[in-house]
C-alpha cells in the first residue's frame, strides 16, 4: 500500500512514506501524483457533508490532477442530504442520498476529466480533476 502525507509550501514538495513520483507544476495548485503499477492502489478520500461541502483529497491535497492507473477511493457520506457522486471516462458510481457511512470504490483512471458531484445540489457542490 501507498501511504502518501504531502505538502506542498512554495513549490516544494515534501513527502513521507513511499512515493515514486512528486511532480510540481506551478506552485501548489497543480500538483501530479504518480506511482508505479507494481505497487498497490494509492488511496482518494471523498468527503461529503455534513455541510454543503464536497471534496476529494490525496492526503492533505486536494485532488486537481492525477496519473492514470488504479485508485481506491474512499467516500464519506456524513449526511442524509447529500451524495457523492464520480463520473468520467469508463466510471459511474454514487452513493445514495439518504444513505451515511463508508463507501469503497477501486478506480481505473483514464486519460480525461472526472466530475463528481452531489446530485441534489449539483449546481454548487461540485468538483472535478484531470487524469493525465
Ligand atoms: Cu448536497
Amino acid at each position: 500500500m501507498v501511504v502518501v502525507v504531502a505538502s506542498v509550501t512554495d513549490g516544494v514538495a515534501q513527502a513521507a512514506g513511499r512515493v515514486d513520483t512528486v511532480q510540481v507544476l506551478a506552485g501548489n495548485t497543480n500538483t501530479t501524483f504518480k506511482s508505479t503499477g507494481s505497487q498497490a492502489a494509492a488511496t482518494l478520500t471523498g468527503t461529503v457533508g455534513p455541510g454543503f461541502t464536497i471534496v476529494l483529497m490525496k492526503g492533505s491535497i486536494k485532488v486537481t490532477s492525477l496519473a492514470t492507473g488504479t485508485y481506491t477511493i474512499v467516500v464519506n457520506d456524513m449526511s442524509s442530504h447529500h451524495n457523492f457522486h464520480l463520473t468520467g471516462p469508463g466510471f459511474n458510481k454514487a452513493t445514495s442520498v439518504p444513505n451515511v457511512g463508508k463507501t469503497i470504490w477501486t478506480v481505473h483512471l483514464r486519460v480525461g476529466t472526472y466530475t463528481y458531484v452531489c446530485d441534489p445540489h449539483a449546481s454548487f457542490m461540485r468538483g472535478s480533476f484531470i487524469v493525465q
